[in-house]
């Protein structure tokens, strides 16, 4: 038999072996539930999963783990697109709530998973306790969030999505399917969701038949590769939230079957699987699949030469194998993948000594009872790991720290929970294979089987599919002033860079999009910046991305932007625009990590972009700045490059709350001890002193001033009153009359006006004599002692020789009327304004769509 004859015989008779199981269970099909962190190998669990035949086994809910590898908005966005490629948006989706943990204990309804119980209090605002392991940008959840870039480039874009106050609830999705009948529980990221779902819903444990969790490591070693320092014996999954581990496999009672380290340790992701998976692309999951796990080992690969030895493993999907296989098979029927053996073990979550009360662990310090009923001076009552940087799991002179918080621990006695363990994976029976492991086979035979396959990808979903960069025509125009915009993505910050876009070419020529990811957004979002751009037919302004830490702290952490929430009113919706990023036409620039074909496509640092921008000044041309964000990106530029100064004409930094004899409060609500901090300072104090105190010369438009221009009904009002509209009228008028609904409706959207207040600065920088301004100088400094009270507050001090010029008053009648006329100008105007315009272009034939591109010509 030729190789492809028998790949087609092997395939076929699996593809029998799968009909007749099929026929037997046609009755009862088994129900499967997943929890998953959006991570790559989950992408790759997914798709196994899902080109399993649903009479046999039914996906019934997925779940978003928030806590770990993805952020909640991207996660979920791209769960939809991949469920939609597959023709399954019957499966429901949850992610978040916004329901937390009292003092007391009582859990409340939907408590949204986005901090690990230890730390869940009554908001989605907190520390990165274990989640720091994680690095937030390259190599991390940056590139987790984008899948490098490939999501974009690939899948296409369903009508599901995330959308404020109406997303179903990980809690409500999970409880939900386990009420309709038994299921299967595969847990690929930390356990946070289904511990929270078993503590609140004991009774649903009945109806969990089995959970398979994709983490530990217990007998091998873990795999924290930033944090091993203080911690050797976790696994990411179980670091990520030990206790809920600790719930779902020793408190709760239900059985588990855990494929741990210690077996996917023997399915690494090797040169001849790799090739075959290279090879092997009938399917578009199967492309989907080779793309994604190609991106994230360009970057392990070089490091180590070889796939053999990329430290890159079939974690996720692995685990979905072993479930199937146990669904199938049942636990004694002998697992196809995994030798299974049973274990008696436990989750560490707390270090000896026990009973000891040092601040590290809030369910006993400072409690008269512990919290949960836990046990005085039982194993939850000891030092619980604070941070990678723990001083009490940090060995002098050694790199092996002794912190065990997740350890997947064999014990012996009471503590001790039986529990089914995989700890190798099976030999490939066939001998004449190149892959020399039953489960690699079985994984490529199910990617590449014609049924349940994905219908289509972007570009074969619309017949004149064409993907075009567009770029204004500057012949005969006079540019003006050069401009800078840096930005964070708070929803205000999209309608700045709209207005900027509008404002006439001859007085201002935006040169570069600078954005940061430790503000209100996290570092994917950048998309949407693209997005707009490619909208508005500037296509040709370079977008860079700065550091997503605050100066002066380590790149892992979440100093400062710990006091954003990640739930509603916070990241979840900042990073999807509030639901309304996937309305915008989809730019064919987009994030994209390494790409070792094309080094020129990834995406560039804010300090690169800014060295092009002054390399294109002409004799004596400087650059006027305008900041609506964290000042973390200026601070770097004035810090590397010592010629900063001379070629900023101006900074307009959006931002900070003068503290003088008034009362006024500032605006950072999740942290109640600093009164008088506005939160683009308070995320990044040292940044904010480094350039509010340097010699750069800066108007201040300050947190009293956007409040006088914060007013919904003033900007609407505005809007609605212009005869005509355009696409971005329509679009910002959407986005305005949004968070002004939420605020109306739910109180953790009470702070939407921040947002429309900061758009002032872009109005003030091209139009500002027109609103009657009124600037005051006066004499501050601006705290940056890292004590949480007073970071980022600016105090006006006699004696200090550091004047800054502050926004005080304008008109703001005035100001409304201009920003809508701006943006109801028909001139230069949305090139493509929406994502369903796009769809119908690239439905129909070429010349229309040449007419589209025409109309910037005007
Ligand atoms: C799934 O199995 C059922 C029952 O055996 C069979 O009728 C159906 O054709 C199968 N569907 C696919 C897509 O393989
Ligand atoms: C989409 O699928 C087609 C056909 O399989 C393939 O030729 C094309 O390269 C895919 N598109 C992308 C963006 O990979
Ligand atoms: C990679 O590992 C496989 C066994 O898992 C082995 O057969 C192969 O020779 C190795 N390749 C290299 C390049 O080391
Ligand atoms: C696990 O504990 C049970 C009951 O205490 C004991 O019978 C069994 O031998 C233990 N198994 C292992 C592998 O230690
Ligand atoms: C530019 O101006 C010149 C002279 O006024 C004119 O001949 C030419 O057509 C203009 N080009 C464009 C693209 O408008
Ligand atoms: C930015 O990150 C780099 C390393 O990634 C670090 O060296 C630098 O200090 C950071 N700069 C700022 C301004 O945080
Ligand atoms: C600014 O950012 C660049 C690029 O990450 C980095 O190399 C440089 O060290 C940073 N400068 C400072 C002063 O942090
Ligand atoms: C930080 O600055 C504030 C305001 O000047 C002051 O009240 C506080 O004591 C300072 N904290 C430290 C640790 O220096
Ligand atoms: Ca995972
Ligand atoms: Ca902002």
């Amino acid at each position: 038999m030729s190789p492809h004859a028998r790949a087609a015989a092997v395939a076929m008779s699996l593809f029998l072996a799968v009909a007749a199981a099929g026929v037997a269970a046609a009755a009862a099909p088994r129900r499967l539930i997943v929890d998953t962190d959006m991570d790559t190998d989950d992408v790759l669990a997914l798709l196994y999963i899902l080109k399993h035949n649903r009479s046999e086994f039914d996906v019934k809910a997925i779940t978003v783990n928030a806590n770990e590898w993805s952020d909640a908005g991207h996660a979920a966005n791209h769960l939809y697109d991949i469920l939609y490629m597959m023709g399954r948006d019957d499966i429901p989706v949850g992610v978040g709530g916004d329901g937390g943990i009292s003092d007391a204990g009582d859990i409340h309804r939907d408590v949204g998973g986005y901090l690990p119980l230890i730390d869940q209090g009554l908001s989605t605002a907190g520390g990165c306790r274990y989640r720091q392991a994680v690095p937030a940008g390259r190599g991390g959840r940056l590139d987790i969030d984008t899948n490098c870039g490939e999501w974009r480039g690939f899948l296409p874009q369903g009508p599901r999505r995330y959308r404020p106050l109406r997303q179903p609830t990980a809690q409500r999705v999970m409880s939900d399917a386990l009420a309709a009948g038994p299921a299967t529980v595969l847990l690929l990221g930390a356990h946070t969701n289904l511990a929270l779902l078993l503590m609140t819903r004991p009774d649903l444990a009945r109806n969990v038949e089995r959970v398979v969790v994709s983490g530990g490591a217990v007998r091998a070693p873990g795999n924290l590769f930033t944090a091993s320092a203080a911690n050797p014996a976790a696994e990411f999954n179980f670091f990520g939230d030990p206790f809920a581990a600790h719930h779902v496999l020793a408190r709760s009672g239900v059985p588990v079957t855990l494929v741990p380290l210690d077996a996917t340790n023997t399915v690494p992701v090797t040169d001849e699987f790799y090739a075959e998976l290279r090879r092997r692309q009938g399917t578009h999951e199967a492309r989907y699949a080779f793309r994604s796990l190609d991106a994230v080992l360009a970057r392990h690969v070089r490091r180590s030469g070889s796939h053999n030895d990329t430290g890159y493993y079939m974690w996720d999907s692995f685990a979905a194998g072993v479930a199937i296989s146990s669904m199938r098979r049942g636990e004694t029927g002998g697992n196809e993948f995994a030798e299974l053996e049973y274990m008696n073990v436990t989750v560490v979550t707390s270090n000896k000594p026990y009973g000891v009360r040092d601040g590290s662990n809030p369910f006993f310090d400072g409690r008269a009872t512990p919290k949960f009923g836990l046990k005085e001076g039982g194993v939850h009552s000891g030092h619980v790991q604070t941070g990678i940087r723990d001083a009490f799991c940090l060995v002098p002179g050694s790199n092996k720290g002794r912190c065990q918080d997740g350890y997947t621990k064999e014990v012996s006695g009471p503590e001790a929970v039986r529990v089914h363990v995989a700890t190798t994976a099976k030999p490939n029976t066939d001998k004449s294979s190149p892959l020399d492991k039953e489960f690699y086979k079985n994984f490529l035979e199910v990617l590449n089987l014609p049924e349940n396959t994905g219908r289509f990808n972007i570009s074969t979903q619309f017949p004149y599919y064409r993907e075009v960069l567009y770029k204004p025509d500057f012949r005969n125009v006079s540019r003006g002033k050069p401009v800078i915009f840096d930005m964070d993505m708070s929803p205000g910050d999209f309608v700045s860079l709209i207005y900027l876009l509008k404002g006439p070419r001859d007085v201002i020529d935006l040169k570069a999009v600078l954005v940061n990811g430790n503000g209100w957004a996290n570092s994917a979002s950048i998309d949407i910046v693209y997005d707009v751009l490619h909208m508005m037919g500037r296509d040709d302004i370079p977008v860079g991305l700065g550091n997503t830490t605050a100066l002066g702290n380590p790149t892992l952490g979440c100093k400062n932007s710990y006091a954003i929430p990640h739930g509603s009113g916070g990241f979840i919706d900042s990073d999807t625009l509030y639901g309304l990023a996937r309305s915008l036409p989809r730019s064919p620039r987009r994030y994209m990590s390494e790409d070792l074909d094309h080094p020129e496509r990834r995406q560039p640092h804010a300090y690169d972009v800014w060295q092009t921008v002054k390399k294109q000044l002409g004799p004596g041309e400087k650059i006027t700045v305008l900041t609506s964000g964290p000042l973390t990106n200026l601070a770097n530029i004035s810090l590397s490059d010592k010629d900063a100064s001379s070629v900023i004409e101006r900074v307009y930094v959006v931002g900070g709350h003068i503290r003088d004899s008034g009362r006024e409060r500032g605006n950072v609500f999740t942290v109640p001890s600093n009164k008088y901090a506005e939160f683009n300072m308070f995320l990044d104090p040292l940044s904010a002193k480094t350039v509010l105190e340097s010699s750069l010369k800066i108007t201040l438009i300050p947190l009293s001033v956007q409040r006088k221009v914060a007013s919904f009904e003033g900007v609407l009002a505005a809007l609605e009153q212009r005869t005509k509209h355009t696409p971005e009228s329509r679009f910002v008028h959407g986005l305005i009359s949004l968070l002004q609904e939420l605020q109306r409706k739910q109180r953790l959207y009470r702070h939407m006006d921040i947002f429309l207040g900061e758009v002032l600065g872009a109005v003030y920088m091209v139009q500002g004599s027109d609103l009657e301004p009124s600037v005051e100088v006066k004499p501050v400094i601006i705290v940056a002692n890292t004590t949480e009270s007073t970071d980022g507050q600016i105090l006006v001090r006699r004696n200090s020789a550091n004047l800054l010029k502050i926004l005080h008053n304008l008109n703001d009648g005035v100001y409304y009327n201009n920003l809508a006329n701006s943006l109801a100008n028909d001139k230069q105007s949305a090139v493509v304004g929406s994502f369903e315009e796009q769809k119908a272009i690239w439905s129909r034939p070429q010349k229309h769509f040449m007419a589209d591109i025409a109309k910037d010509m005007k």
